[in-house]
Parts: C-alpha cells; structure tokens; sequence
C-alpha cells in the first residue's frame, strides 16, 4: 500500500471526463424545430422551480458548443458525456428533425476534431410533453417509442459515437418525478410511479437489444444512482429494515432486473397492494436483462437511513433532492439522518469512501459475475463559489474531487474495474427544481454574459489528467 503522500496513478487505460446534459445547459428551447419537453412544462408550474428558472437560455451551449468543447480540450477532458434532447431529435415525440440531429452531429464532430470521445446518453429527463400527454412513462407504449427515437439517433451518429448510454438515472425519471413529484411531470402516485420505473426498464432493454443487433462494435450500457445505505444503529433492526428498504428501492430494483432479469423478491412484496406485477409482461425481463457491456454509477453522497426520526436529522440541512421521506411507498418511515461529515450546498453528506464499497459491491454482486466493467458517469458537488478578481477558489470542490478520485483508486486496488470518471459538471448549470441557485460545474458560468472561468477546482483537474496521477 503507499503511504498517504506518495503520489497514485491511475490505470493507463483510465479515462477523465466531464459530464452534463441537454436539458441543464442546451437553451435554445424553442429553435430549429424543438418542441417542449416536461421540463420546460414543468418550469411554468408555478414553485416547482426555484425562482421560475427555465431552461430556455441555460448555458446557451447550443450556440456556443464549439467554444465549450475548445475550453474542455484546454483542461485536458478526455470524454465527454452529454444527452440527446428527445424534443429537439423528435419534436413531439413524432417525426425526425434533421436540424435536432444535425446539432449532435456536428457536436460530436467538433469533440472527435478535439480527440475528445463522445458518450452519448439518449435519456436525461427531458421526454417530449406531447408523449406526457399520451401518459407519459406511465404508458407502456412509451418505451416503444423511445427505442424509435434511439435508432434514428443512431441512424445520425451510430457511424461516429460508440458509447451509447440508454437513461440517467432511471429512480429519478419514475419515483422522484411520479411519486415524490419533485420533478417533471410532478405526478404523485405510488403506483404510477412504479409502472413508470418498468415502462423506463423496458425501454432500455429495447433499446440495448436493437442497437445491438445492428451493430456489435456498440459500447452499451445504462447510468445508475445507486446508493450505499447503512443503517444509522447497524444493532436496530428497524433501522436495518430501512437501509433494506432504501437498497431495494435505489439499487436492486434497478441492478436485479437487468442483471438477473427479476425484481428483488423483497421489494415486491414491499409494493404487492399497489398491483406492480400487472405491468410485467411475459417476456419483459428477459429482454430488460440484454446484455450491456458498461454499468455507468453515479455517486454523490452518503445515506445514514433509520426507522426513527431525530432532531440532528435531514430536519436541519438544506432542502435536497433526496427527500426527507423517501417518496416510494414501501420507504414511508425512512428517516435520513446527518453523520459527523462534511456536507455540500445541496445539504449532502461527503462521504468518499462510500463510493469504494458501492462499487466493490455492485462489481461483486453484480457487474462483476456479469464481466462487465464500471465508470463512474457522475460525481460532483455544489458550493456557494464566489468568483473574486476573476477566479473562483472552490478549494471545497478541490478536496470533494480528489478525495472520490483517490476513492476509486481505492476501488481498482481492491480488484474493481473501473474504465473512467466524469465529474458532474462540466459547468454551472440548470440544477432542476433548484433553477440556477446551485453551482456544480468545475467551470463557473455567468448566466448573465455567459462567461466560462475555470475554477481551482478544473485547474487542479487539469493537473491529474496530465500527470494522470494524484
Ligand atoms: O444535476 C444532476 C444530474 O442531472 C443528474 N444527477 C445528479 C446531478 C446533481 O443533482
């Protein structure tokens, strides 16, 4: 083992990336063809976006994507994810426009020019209103048409792109937007949203299933918020009956499906009176768990979960997206309480070595019996930065990036495969319900000029990737 000081490198194979999405930093919501999504519908609600934020301008990147991509060739990005903006490929979820395509195109060139690889994610959140309408991921038929919007974005960019990611972070799409209703659509129904979390399982075995049969050069795979769960007094069995229910709900309702091709026995009986099983076809699973080739976790924060509230609990942090009671049903006496740990903007927990034993245990359970490997797609913090004679020194950040970087070195030395990280975000963005109030990006933006200044945080990034150690 080195001791703490000595400098660690990374596998020469590791790559380091930046993340975002099309939705938090696009804008141009209403040019060449687009149509509204349930974000921007969302947005118009009013209190469900802090300060009636919108994504109509954003980072403006549709306008300026060729200066974003010369300032990620500056800090020495080797890959890049982005998503596809279903309401710019499909206007309304209907036909093709060649102008929505035409953008990812000449993105994804300008990355290649760059010697940047592109990881296209096809779902981040932002499904066409129009389908909305139609039930949106409430409706089987959803899934469908989704894995027809994938192949025409194949058809544009299946030549140029081979990491193809079907949806982020699927619990988020179903439970915390059809059930906690803190996201688009902002629906609140337990069994809407579980028929919403297969209809989305679904279309990404569709998905995975077609896109290989056309092309077995396809890096395939799905992105996860996964969680480690730990209860708050491991000797309670109440509190261990609630880091249960959290796994069930964040994780193995996710990660059984596709890797086992069953949903966790536990968690069906945990949801058995809201009638779930009658959205499970004959056949479903099986096409859920098509092969993929790459897990991609997204890690944030730590979870101290019990059966008892406290006053030391989420009571007295920050508002988050992970709400106090959890908004699935079988979690309704979930508590989340705050260990003696730093905590971010958001109100979230650091907790870096909790990202070694998430991905130590999804490759042992999971990934690993599979032979697939790991990426960390998302990892990241927000902090109150102050941009001070031209320079944000987000020393903060600086510490929350190299501590998970170091925590997955940590994950490699124990035998974990892990290909790469991409820190979220790539720049300052729209944080959903959060509207613009939270900064996660490694370069500030100004959304007032649309300035980009890197802050010490992508300074300090700049200086791993070329010495491709810390
Ligand atoms: O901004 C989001 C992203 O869209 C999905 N994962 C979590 C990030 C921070 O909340």
């Amino acid at each position: 083992m080195p001791d703490a000081t000595s400098p660690r490198s990374f596998p020469p194979t590791f790559f380091f990336g930046a993340a975002t999405a099309a939705f938090q930093i696009e804008g141009a919501a209403h040019e060449d063809g687009r149509t509204d999504s349930i974000w921007d519908a969302f947005c118009r609600v009013p209190g469900a976006v802090v300060n009636a934020d919108n994504g109509d301008v954003a980072c403006d990147h549709y306008h300026r994507y060729r200066d974003d991509v010369s300032m990620m060739k500056d800090l020495g990005l080797e890959a890049y994810r982005f998503s596809t903006s279903w309401s710019r490929v499909q206007p309304d979820g209907g036909a093709f426009n060649p102008k929505g395509l035409d953008f990812y195109s000449r993105l994804v060139d300008e990355l290649l020019d760059k010697g940047i690889a592109p990881w296209l994610t096809l779902y981040h959140w932002d499904l066409p209103q129009a389908l909305q309408e139609l039930g949106g991921w409430a409706n089987r038929d959803t899934a469908f048409r989704f894995r027809d919007y994938a192949l025409g974005v194949h058809d544009a960019l299946g030549d140029r792109v081979t990491s193809w990611t079907t949806l982020n972070e699927p619990w988020c799409a179903s439970f915390l937007s059809y059930i906690g209703g803190e996201h688009a659509p902002g629906i609140q129904d337990p069994a809407t949203g579980l028929a919403a979390g297969h209809h989305l399982l679904l279309a990404h075995g569709l998905t995975v299933k077609d896109l290989a049969a056309r092309d077995d050069s396809l890096q395939l795979g799905i992105t996860l918020n996964l969680t480690v769960a730990d209860a708050v007094d491991p000797t309670d069995a109440g509190d261990l009956d609630a880091a249960r229910r959290i796994d069930g709900q964040f994780n193995r309702f996710f990660l059984d499906p596709i890797f086992r091709g069953s949903y966790p026995a536990d968690v069906m009986q945990d949801v058995a009176h809201l009638g779930f099983e009658q959205h499970v076809q004959p056949g479903d699973l099986e096409i859920i768990s098509s092969p993929i080739h790459s897990l991609g976790v997204n890690y944030y924060h730590g979870d101290a979960v019990s059966s008892r509230p406290t006053d030391a609990a989420m009571t007295t942090a920050a508002p988050s997206v992970r709400p106090k009671r959890s908004p699935f049903p079988a979690a309704d006496d979930v508590y989340w309480h705050l260990r003696d740990l730093p905590t971010t903007g958001m109100g979230w927990e650091v907790q870096p070595e909790g990202l070694t034993r998430l991905l130590k245990r999804v490759h042992d359970e999971y990934t690993g019996p599979a032979g697939i490997a790991l990426a960390v797609t998302e990892n990241g913090a927000a902090y109150d930065d102050e941009l001070v004679d031209g320079a944000v020194h987000d020393t903060e950040r600086v510490s929350f990036l190299e501590a998970h970087l170091r925590a997955i070195l940590d994950a490699i030395d124990d035998g974990v495969p892990v290909t790469g990280y991409f820190y979220w975000s790539l720049m300052d963005n729209f944080e959903w319900a959060w509207g613009y109030d939270k900064r996660f990006g490694i370069v500030r933006v100004d959304y007032e000029t649309q300035e980009r200044t890197p802050k010490d945080s992508a300074i300090a990034y700049t200086r791993v990737i070329s010495g491709r150690s810390l």
